[in-house]
């Protein structure tokens, strides 16, 4: 029989890392997955959630069709019915309370699905809410926050030079399950261990024995949320020791006598007691980073999650500026990306930088950063009448419940909304509330382009996947389903011309790259550049005009052989543009030019740490952080037979003392109860957790009425964040806290 085999490569959607995989397909099946070994970037690596990407495509719980809450249940609707019923149901909220009371919720895979990265934004400034909420709260707003203020792009994210790096500090990361985070790199165990058989060294800092820190040279524990003293008594220590050498950085730097001036409370010996390490081990830390040739100092979720998110996130680029190995081969580089780079436009050098409290939320009166508030925030807005309350709400490929702050409270809120709608492909225990679904498609049903994670890749290329299987022609993209929701809330209607608004915002994009002085097609005809990216539209059309408008691009046939979608497309495999490159001072967007190491937003909370060196110290009760494992993806993935499969995860990992103290053997059932809930939960009694610290990982808690998960409801685990919260916040980002929440542990009774 002849075979209808073919052969197809795809990026891996799901995590950070991007691997490229390929696909084996016999006409709409997938018949074998693997890393696809030709890839430039992942060179063949591969996940068993990039194998599981066959189940997901062909779950049979994934929402294919839109649903429409009518007297209590979700009923599947045609696709016009439920674009009519948003705008029957959306506007009269608009027109009667203004388009503050829409609040929408962006969801992590925003940032990993390329219709929603390039077709939300029109949605959000065309709806002009203030009530713009994100998973970014619960992730790295500390870390973008302290890049921003620093360098003078929220994304200027300085990412460790792994293949040329001889010391390596990680601090609350763990690659090995994560497959990395603000860091994207594909296949990091290998990586890692070719930096340690070149006699380099890695030392991860973390509550938890990880599996990353399991391989480490060097693990020590910390005492959860006390990064930022760790970190301080290292710079005080390379003042203290004489061992700061900026280098090349000198003159491009602002700042260090503020730096210096302020680690000077923050003694090894006094750091000590608070993050529990040793005086000596801080002292050492600090020579070895100074001494190592090539050193990189990365923090990532458990730096960020923390009370003091902000000041950790800062101060690991503190470490790697006094050392000279920011922007320098082998310390920590910005990516130089092919198209979207904030660090890439305008004029090179300099810039207008970021502001944060351009306004302030309604209820807690917390400043906006990155034009968001704190999710933790979402709740009270809705709960609270007066003018400018939330009574609508948008979600976009995220599940709140499971992912912020006190998931009982918001998922109480909700049920108060006049209007919830969700993007989303699952039933799930946010999208449940809602009166109208609108699934997208599956991932291999569309193509792909990473806008946002070339900007912080370990090296620089740039690849582009078309899609697997041809989308279905009877159900929208998702890029089409925003430009309708665009539509809607723009008062054109349900029924608007979608294309129209898409030549619209193409046409914008190539008007403000012909009129930019520093863009290669500047002065050109915005006809000629439109006629040139035809017949493309929709995110293809972006994405060429990005890339050939970019660091890399063709100009539009000003310089040759270079970046096109075309040319992307005639390489599967991705094109490598080279290891990362030195780009201070041209990478900074600062309104000085420099580095400005000593923000003034975050200097003002140093005396917050200051205090903390007095009251931090520890009393005996309990404290939770979180952790994630290789065959989870937040909330989301555990549906797939693949993934769900295997030991029981979802359990609160128990120091032995800690165990026998309590009265708790393996396998029996806590009772863990923080402020704002509880959960009951089975034990997991482990030496890799430190005394003092138990662990319990979120995006499980599959057991509520009304959802479609069966076969993550067979094994539903708890959620997390039913213990983490809303009031907690690192008050200079507003991100939540969800490392070192306090907690009380006891055996369960029976019920
Ligand atoms: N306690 C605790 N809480 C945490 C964390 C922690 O470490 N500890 N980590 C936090 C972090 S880092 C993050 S990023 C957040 C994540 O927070 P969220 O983004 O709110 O949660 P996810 O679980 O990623 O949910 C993603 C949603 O998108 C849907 N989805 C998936 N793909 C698509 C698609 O292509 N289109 C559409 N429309 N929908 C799609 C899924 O069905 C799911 O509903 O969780 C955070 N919460
Ligand atoms: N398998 C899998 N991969 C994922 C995800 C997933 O859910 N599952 N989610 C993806 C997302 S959205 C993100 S943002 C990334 C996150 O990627 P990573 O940042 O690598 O996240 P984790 O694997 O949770 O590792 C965080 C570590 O911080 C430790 N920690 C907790 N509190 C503290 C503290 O106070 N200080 C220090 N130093 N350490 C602390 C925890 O014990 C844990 O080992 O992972 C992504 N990749
Ligand atoms: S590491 Fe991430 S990108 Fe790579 S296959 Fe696994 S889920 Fe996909
Ligand atoms: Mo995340």
């Amino acid at each position: 029989m002849a075979t209808t085999r073919e052969i197809k490569y795809r990026i891996c959607p799901l995590c950070e890392a991007t691997c490229g995989l390929e696909l084996v397909v016999d006409g709409r099946e997938v018949v074998a997955v693997r890393g696809d070994d030709a890839d430039v970037f992942s060179q063949g690596f591969i996940c068993p959630k990039g194998a599981a990407i066959t189940q997901l495509d062909q779950d049979p719980d994934r929402l294919r069709e839109p649903l429409v809450r009518r007297n209590g249940s979700l009923l599947p609707v045609s696709w016009d019915d439920a674009f009519a019923e948003v705008e029957s149901r959306l506007m009269p909220i608009v027109a009667r309370h203004g388009a503050d009371a829409v609040a929408v919720y962006l969801g992590n895979p925003n940032v990993h699905n390329l219709s929603l990265m390039l077709y939300g934004q029109a949605l959000l400034r065309t709806l002009r809410s203030k009530n713009v909420y994100s998973a970014s709260t619960v992730d790295q707003i500390p870390k973008q926050l302290a890049a921003g203020l620093m360098f003078g792009t929220f994304t200027s994210v300085a990412v460790p030079d792994i293949e040329r790096c001889d010391f390596l500090l990680m601090l609350g990361a763990n690659p090995l399950d994560s497959n990395g985070s603000l860091w994207t790199v594909p296949n990091f165990p290998a990586r890692l261990r070719a930096l340690q058989q070149r006699g380099g060294r890695c030392v991860v800092v973390d509550p938890r024995r990880s599996r990353t820190a399991a391989v480490a040279d060097q693990h020590l524990f910390i005492v959860p949320g006390t990064d930022a003293y760790l970190l301080m008594g290292i710079v005080h220590t390379l003042f203290d020791e004489d061992l700061v050498a900026l280098d090349r950085l000198t003159t491009h730097t602002n700042g260090v006598e503020e730096v210096a001036a302020s680690a000077k409370a923050f003694s090894p010996a006094a750091v000590a007691p608070v993050c529990g390490i040793p005086a000596d081990t801080i002292r050492q830390l600090a020579r070895d980073l100074a001494r190592a040739r090539r050193a990189a100092v990365y923090g990532r979720i458990g730096t960020c999650t923390q009370a003091f998110g902000t000041m950790a996130s800062w101060l690991v680029d503190v470490c790697n500026v006094l050392t000279g190995n920011l922007d320098r081969e082998g310390g920590v580089l910005f990516p130089l990306a092919p198209g979207f780079a904030a660090n890439t436009h305008g004029e090179p050098g300099v810039g207008r930088g970021v502001r944060t409290g351009r306004r302030y939320s309604r209820v807690r009166g917390v400043p906006e950063v990155m034009g968001e508030f704190p999710c933790a925030c979402l709740a009270e807005e809705i709960e609270t009448p007066g003018e400018g309350q939330v009574r609508a709400l948008i979600t976009i490929a995220g599940n709140p419940v499971l992912s912020t702050p006190n998931g009982v409270r918001l998922a109480r809120a909700f049920q108060s909304l006049e209007c919830m709608i969700s993007l989303d492909i699952y039933l799930n225990e946010t999208t449940r509330h809602a009166d109208v679904i609108l699934p997208g498609l599956s991932p291999l049903e569309e193509n792909h382009y990473d806008p946002v994670f070339t900007q912080f890749a370990y090296r620089n290329a740039a690849r582009f996947s078309r899609p697997v299987f041809a989308p279905p022609t009877n159900r929208p993209q998702e890029w089409q389903t925003l430009l309708r929701l665009t539509a809607i809330v723009a008062g054109q209607g349900a029924g608007a011309d979608i294309g129209a608004l898409d030549d619209f915002i193409a046409t914008t994009q190539v008007q403000n790259a012909v009129s930019n002085p520093r863009s290669p097609v500047h002065g050109r005809e915005p006809g000629e550049i439109l006629a040139a990216l035809a017949p493309r539209r929709g995110p293809e059309r972006l994405v060429d005009l990005a890339l050939r408008t970019g660091p890399y691009g063709d100009g539009f046939g000003v310089r040759r052989d270079r970046l096109s979608l075309a040319q992307l497309e005639e390489h599967p495999h991705g094109v490598d543009l080279g290891p990362l490159q030195p780009r201070i001072p041209e990478s900074l967007r600062t309104p000085s030019g420099k580095i400005e190491l000593a923000p003034p937003t975050i200097l003002a909370d140093v005396e917050r740490l200051r205090a903390g060196l007095v009251t931090s110290q520890r009393n005996g009760s309990l404290v939770l952080v979180g952790r994630r494992h290789l065959r989870t993806n937040n909330s989301w993935m555990h549906n797939l037979p693949l993934l769900a499969r295997g030991r029981n995860v979802c359990t609160l990992q128990v120091h032995p003392d800690d165990a026998a103290r309590i009265g708790l053997a393996d396998g029996a059932v806590a009772r863990v109860a923080a402020r704002v809930g509880s959960v009951e939960v089975p034990v997991e009694v482990t030496e890799a957790i430190m005394p003092g610290v138990v662990s319990l990982p979120h995006g499980f808690g599959h057991d509520q009425p009304g959802t479609r998960l069966s076969i993550a409801a067979v094994r539903p685990g708890v959620n997390s964040n039913l213990l983490a919260d809303e009031l907690a916040l690192d008050p200079v980002s507003g991100n939540a806290i969800l490392n070192g929440i306090p907690v009380h542990v006891e055996p369960a009774r029976p019920h």
